[in-house]
């Protein structure tokens, strides 16, 4: 498993489960590069429905003895784990642009970010572990005391394959609980990347499993019955499945879903400063992520001159090889969904909007798709509703500051918000206003702190949040305790 590896190598996947690296008998399992779909990342069988209930016995054995373990020697593994991440980021971060598409810097980033918060969570130790409450009675205190959900279920997307698996992994397993983990199956090496750094820090067997493969070994382990919790992250429609089976086994579940986030810029807004910002909230990482800003909402003044600037500017962005450093903008996961986000784009125009931008991919594979700018005459537009997780950017214009905010509200989700402007009472007015689980004020709308609450508003999110304190409120359960002497 610490092969060093030249780009042409194909890796061979393992599952890891009670801490042995066994070959899946599933079906093989081919993880490709989207820039390059002849190059095989890595290869391997997948886990069979018996792999997945192995893991969960693994994960149920563990589980007590890894609860009483001391909350500072779990954090020790995290450390020694992201020492290990840190060591190995350019080479993990090249394989991750090889096997996902967004550019080597950002996977080198991606993978530091992973480190980052396991070193946050590895000292949960030093924070506060519960509550004290004074008594109406003599002689008595109330102590909320916290305890591990026991066996949690980690489902993760493909779009950060490594820093959203951490920021599920590393709390989980810091508040005590045993994890049975299924990545994408379209991102099983960076899955394995993480693994083996826990591994390699000594983490005890059963603790971690990972089980990779279709998405029907999510529906085994959301049905299983020695599962205490589930953490999800992806698209709407199988979170809402996921979401309704575990309430149905009375399972906690935290589920992160869909966004289509607005960046706003009122007409008092440093423009330069705005242009760049949604350029990175729109295009960087393909617009993959749940946070990119796919609407923008332009005040009618300013609107022609940024408009202009930003489609300027992105004309400056070269589309390509991930892998090149010369490269803003890779592929998208898969030809499959190129093909999806082409025909959506299709279909706002078909239905009224101007393409006011689109890129140059001549001579580029079937996985990559153009950054894309379209201008909405109304929001009765796919483009306007539909989150289509790619390198497409709806614009509309509101004449005042309060239609602006109303266009930002106008979805059914609410992830994230990007705001400019320089005037602190229209700042102000818009944490009151939009209905967002993250709002930023002059800079893009995506990006998260591991110390803080992460997940959104309206359809968006599902169950608490994550990160921070909000990790701390869905891995653990309170024991009240009303402790008298006797
Ligand atoms: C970020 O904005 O950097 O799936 C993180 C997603 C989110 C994470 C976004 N859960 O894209």
């Amino acid at each position: 498993m610490t092969e060093t590896m030249t780009h042409t190598d194909t890796v061979p996947l393992r599952l890891l489960i009670d801490g042995q690296w066994i070959d899946g008998t599933g079906a093989g399992l081919e993880s490709t590069s989207p820039a390059n779909p002849g190059h095989v990342v890595a290869a391997g069988g997948t886990a069979t429905v018996d792999n997945v209930r192995t893991a969960v016995a693994a994960a149920r054995a563990a589980a007590t003895e890894w609860a009483a373990t001391p909350m500072a020697e779990r954090g020790g593994y995290l450390a020694r784990a992201a020492a290990i991440i840190t060591a190995n980021a350019d080479a993990w971060g090249g394989e991750l642009a090889r096997e996902e598409g967004k550019t080597a810097a950002e996977g080198t980033g991606e993978v530091l970010r992973a480190a980052q918060i396991l070193s946050y969570y590895s000292a949960e130790s030093d924070r506060l572990a519960g509550e004290v409450f004074s008594s109406p009675r003599r002689g008595e205190q109330i102590l909320v005391t916290r305890k591990p959900l026991g066996v949690v279920g980690v489902i993760t997307p493909f779009n950060f394959p490594i820093a959203i698996p951490a920021w599920k992994i590393a709390p989980a397993l810091v508040f005590g609980n045993t994890v049975v983990w299924k990545p994408a199956s379209t991102v099983p090496l960076l899955a394995m990347r993480l693994t083996q750094a826990l591994v390699e820090a000594g983490l005890p067997a059963g603790v971690l499993n990972l089980v990779i493969g279709s998405g029907a070994l999510g529906n085994e382990i959301v049905n299983h019955p020695e599962l205490d919790g589930l953490t999800f992250t992806g698209s709407t429609g199988v979170g809402r499945k996921l979401a309704a089976a575990a309430a149905g086994r009375g399972v906690p579940i935290q589920a992160e879903m869909g966004g289509k986030n607005a960046s706003v810029v009122l007409e008092d807004a440093d423009l330069e400063l705005a242009v760049e910002q949604v350029l990175l909230g729109a295009f960087r990482s393909t617009g993959q992520k749940c946070t990119a800003t796919s609407r923008l909402i332009l005040q009618e003044k300013i609107a022609d001159a940024f408009l202009a600037r930003l489609c300027q500017r992105l004309g400056e962005w070269k589309t390509g090889d991930p892998t090149d450093s010369s490269v803003h903008m890779g592929p998208v996961v898969s030809g499959a969904a190129a093909e999806q986000i082409r025909a959506g784009i299709a279909a706002s125009i078909a239905q009224g909007a101007r393409l006011a931008f689109e890129g140059d991919i001549a001579g580029l594979g079937d996985a990559f798709v153009a950054p894309t700018v379209l201008e909405l005459p109304t929001g009765e537009n796919n483009a306007w509703r539909e989150e289509f997780f790619g390198p497409v950017l709806a614009v509309r214009r509101a004449p005042t500051t309060e239609q602006a905010f109303e266009l930002a509200n106008d979805s059914e989700y609410g992830l994230s918000c990007a705001l400019f402007t320089r005037d602190l009472s229209k700042a102000l007015a818009a944490m009151e206003q939009i209905d967002v689980g993250v709002l930023h004020v002059n800079s893009e709308s995506a990006g998260a702190d591991p110390h803080v609450p992460f997940g959104g508003a309206k359809k968006s999110g599902y169950g608490p949040k994550e990160q921070g304190g909000a990790a701390k409120e869905f891995f653990t359960h309170t024991t009240t305790v009303y402790l008298r002497g006797a």
